[in-house]
């Protein structure tokens, strides 16, 4: 696991139910090596990560969440899927997703997050807790969709983007690379590339 922070602990939950892994350990540089997270030992820094190449650990989950900010958890997961570790896509067992979905590499859908037919997630991008993404939705890398928002039929979010708890996007809304959708907002027209949107309606 790649960071021992508050996403990372909800990861670590999770994981908890799945019988394919077995957790080894937390890279992260700011808590002593050694202590303990949830149970799960901290190793080290990122620097352990090409030992790990060598041993037998072949699947890395980024564990870094995004309050509005998602460079940190992309500049890892690109290192750590350059490195050529396996990054599994992650469905809580609580989550309902349409075998009509596509997911891609790195994508997490957390607890009771609902994602309909049609819909497409690229790399690394993270339906959080309770999200609704609604039929034939595209979301692009990295971006990250946090708790309670819901994204309504067809609408396409670009890359980079965080769309923040309990906004609502209503359908066939365009949401440009690396724009912010304040949480709480309700977006009713398409908004452009690295643009901040907040509000009822959004603006
Ligand atoms: O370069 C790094 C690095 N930089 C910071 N490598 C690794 N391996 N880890 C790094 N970190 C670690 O990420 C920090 O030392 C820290 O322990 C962790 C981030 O934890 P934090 O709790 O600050 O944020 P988060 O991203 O896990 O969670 C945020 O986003 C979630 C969606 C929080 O605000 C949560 O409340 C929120 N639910």
């Amino acid at each position: 696991m790649i960071g021992g922070g508050g996403h990372a602990r909800v990861l670590l939950d999770m994981l908890k139910n799945f019988t394919d892994y077995r957790m080894e350990g937390i890279l992260d540089p700011n808590i002593d090596k050694g202590s303990m997270v949830d149970s799960i030992p901290i190793l080290g820094g990122d620097d352990l990560l090409e030992s790990f190449l060598v041993e037998d650990i072949k699947a890395v989950f980024i564990g870094i969440g995004s309050t509005g900010e998602n460079s940190l958890r992309t500049r890892l997961y690109d290192e750590v899927a350059g490195m050529g570790f396996d990054i599994p896509f992650l469905i809580h067992s609580d989550a309902i997703v349409s075998s009509g979905a596509v997911l891609s590499k790195g994508v997490q859908v957390m607890a009771a997050a609902v994602v309909h037919v049609g819909a497409e997630l690229e790399e690394n991008c993270v339906i959080n807790t309770g999200t609704v993404v609604e039929h034939d939705c595209a979301i692009g890398k990295h971006s990250f969709v946090a708790s309670g928002a819901i994204l309504s039929g067809g609408c396409e979010i670009g890359n980079g983007v965080f769309i923040g708890a309990g906004a609502t996007v209503i359908q066939g809304v365009k949401i440009g690379n690396g724009a912010v959708v304040g949480a709480g907002a309700v977006v009713l027209k398409d908004v452009a590339d690295n643009v901040t949107v907040v509000g009822v309606p959004a603006k």
